[in-house]
């Protein structure tokens, strides 16, 4: 990552895997700024700064903003206690993220052995409601058949398999396995999906996330920027290692 500042405004492009050239332009602080700085959390996260004032130089803030990098991650092969315990994850912590257009914010993680693909979503989120559901999306790397799970707060509400696997029957599909516990700020969730479930390749699954926020006033929709859940091959490449 390149950042600079231009115009009095802190700027980024992102860069090859060689760093050798740089992607598009893009600002993270709108405002005018100086002494803008990036630290890096993890592989996937960066926090960046930058200080700002008035036009009287007489009032001085600073602006903090925690990135996430949506793109492809490591789904680590290991059999997670289904506790919905972070020590099972400690060493996979690749995240996919969602989270910019309510207060509410998912980041997913996946893993696998021979028999399941798992995804630990912790969600932050200060108002927790019935109304609260992640849609979890999971599919082949060329496409379909494609699964859906809708996981509420306590339970899964539906598990929907698409396309050439509509034999599937209710039980087949009431095997995805759901954990979850409320935790500080929020709520994690842990799912188990069955590989046979969608025909899982053995190298690479597609994976899309919808969060849906509900704070008791009506509810919000968001996904990761540039996914379409209808268009499986922009959901986020998932390498099963
Ligand atoms: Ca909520």
């Amino acid at each position: 990552m390149l950042t600079y500042h231009w115009a009095s405004t802190m700027r980024y492009r992102l860069g090859n895997s060689t760093a050798k050239s740089f992607y598009t332009e893009n600002t993270v602080f709108p405002s005018a700024g100086m002494w803008g700085s990036c630290e890096m959390i993890s592989s996937h996260c960066v926090s960046m700064a930058i200080g700002t004032n008035n036009a009287n130089h007489s009032d001085w803030g600073l602006e903090v903003a925690r990135m996430y990098l949506n793109h492809r991650i490591d789904a680590k092969r290991m059999t997670p206690s289904m506790t919905c315990s972070l020590a099972d994850w400690k060493n996979n912590t690749d995240a996919l993220f969602v989270g910019s257009d309510s207060q509410a914010q998912v980041s997913v993680r996946a893993a696998h052995d021979d028999g399941y693909v798992y995804l630990l979503a912790e969600r932050l989120d200060d108002v927790l409601t019935d109304g609260d559901e992640c849609v979890f999306y999971i599919a082949g790397d060329a496409g379909y058949p494609s699964v859906s799970v809708r996981a509420g707060l306590r339970s899964v509400l539906e598990v929907i398999v698409n396309s050439s696997v509509s034999s599937r029957t209710a039980a087949d599909v009431s095997s995805v396995k759901y954990s979850s516990v409320t935790a500080a700020g929020g709520q994690i969730t842990e799912l188990a999906i069955p590989k046979w479930l969608f025909s899982c390749p053995e190298d690479a699954v597609r994976v899309n996330v919808v969060l849906r926020n509900n704070d008791g006033d009506g509810t919000i929709e968001d996904t990761m920027s540039g996914t379409s859940v209808s268009q499986i091959a922009t959901w986020k490449k998932v390498v099963l290692k």
